[in-house]
């Protein structure tokens, strides 16, 4: 956020940093590879940025509780100084800029003026509609005003949070200050959704990087969530997924199946319904992950979370619909030696070997009665 790096490419900035162009190849690697990305993208993103001029951030926030920003702060892939001091410049951010009032507000003009349809602008937080524009309202605008007219100039919008995705906590019902997610309130720019409450730091610096990198749109899916990230359930990757296979689950908390590490899901886990990279990319640099912490996933990087139900009870409807997925209930049965006709939905091949596995174990052979 200084004067004085203007101008400067992320390469010169390196360079002022003391920080080696291998140093710089070997994060953006990290990068690539926590993307899932091919091999080669790594060294290609670095070269992309380091010849580049650092991409102009505009950061706003709204409703929230600053968890986003908490998290993003304890990135490990790239660090959140990495970003900052090498690779982007934030030009407007009000809690991590020292700048306050008339000083922060004129950088964020400036900044909009100079980069004007080139800078990125992130937004954490739902905007509140309600009051007349009272909610948020800041240097005399109210949060709907700055939302439009920062989006005006924007090449793109990263909504960080399950907030500015999908409305989040204030969106939930009764929604009192008449919040809206960012997509609601501006339709004519490329939005990324970065979800979760709060999304996962290096998925929010992963997207942010691959944008910087390449000046284009990831995949997204149809919550305009990139599909690196978003593209595979919690469940789909879950360590205590073999005993959610084999129906074994805790029924309490302090169980012996939960001391166990059998599956969460009869104590409320969302994890078959949620998308999310938790399960792989995890928490605090690949430490943990909730489920890992032996709590159920809670479902925050889906639209509406607060408002389908307790935290605590089982999904209602079936998880296992998808093709390929086998009802846990019947493997139960299945693995009891019950009445052996097992439930394949879609008869993904995945699914079969599954049943089969559980028929062997139960004493049937799956060549019929
Ligand atoms: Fe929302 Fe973020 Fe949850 Fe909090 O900025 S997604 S309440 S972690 O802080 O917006």
């Amino acid at each position: 956020m200084s004067a004085d790096n203007d101008g400067l490419t992320v390469g010169e900035m390196l360079l002022k940093h003391g920080i080696s162009r291998r140093s710089f190849m070997k994060y953006c690697t990290a990068v690539a590879s926590a993307m899932a990305l091919p091999p080669w993208m790594g060294p290609a993103m670095a070269e992309q940025l380091r010849g580049s001029p650092r991409p102009s951030v505009v950061y706003l926030s709204f409703q929230e509780c600053t968890g986003c920003l908490e998290s993003l702060t304890r990135s490990f892939a790239p660090t959140i100084e990495d970003l900052i001091f090498n690779t982007i410049s934030l030009d407007y951010n009000d809690t991590l800029m020292a700048a306050a009032g008339e000083a922060a507000e004129s950088a964020r003009a400036k900044a909009m003026k100079d980069n004007f349809g080139k800078y990125v602008l992130v937004v954490d937080g739902s905007v509140p509609t309600g009051a007349g524009g009272a909610y948020c309202a800041a240097g005399g605008r109210s949060a709907v005003d700055t939302l439009r007219e920062a989006a005006k100039g924007a090449a793109a919008i990263v909504c960080v949070g399950t907030c500015a995705s999908f409305g989040g906590i204030a969106f939930a019902d009764p929604n009192p200050t008449s919040a809206w997610p960012v997509s609601a309130l501006v339709d004519d720019k490329p939005i990324i959704n970065v979800s979760g409450c709060p999304p996962i730091p290096e998925v929010m610096t992963g997207t942010l990087l691959q944008f910087f990198s390449t000046g284009e749109v990831p995949d997204l899916d149809e919550h305009r969530r990139p599909k690196v990230f978003f593209g595979n359930t919690i469940h789909d990757r879950c360590y205590r997924r073999p005993f959610y296979d084999q129906g074994k689950f805790a029924k309490s908390f302090d169980d012996e199946g939960a001391r166990n590490g059998w599956c969460l899901f009869e104590l409320g886990c969302k994890g078959p319904t949620t998308y999310n990279a938790c399960a792989t990319i995890k928490w605090n640099g690949g430490v943990s992950f909730p489920i890992q912490s032996g709590h159920g996933c809670i479902g925050c990087s889906e639209p509406g979370f607060w408002d389908k139900g307790s935290f605590y009870s089982a999904l209602s409807t079936p998880a296992w619909g998808k093709a390929g997925e086998v009802a846990p209930r019947h493997v139960l049965e299945l693995a009891a030696g019950a009445a052996a006709v097992g439930v394949v939905l879609g008869a993904g091949s995945a699914g079969v070997s599954r049943l089969r596995q559980h028929e062997r174990e139960a004493g049937n052979d799956g060549k019929g009665s």
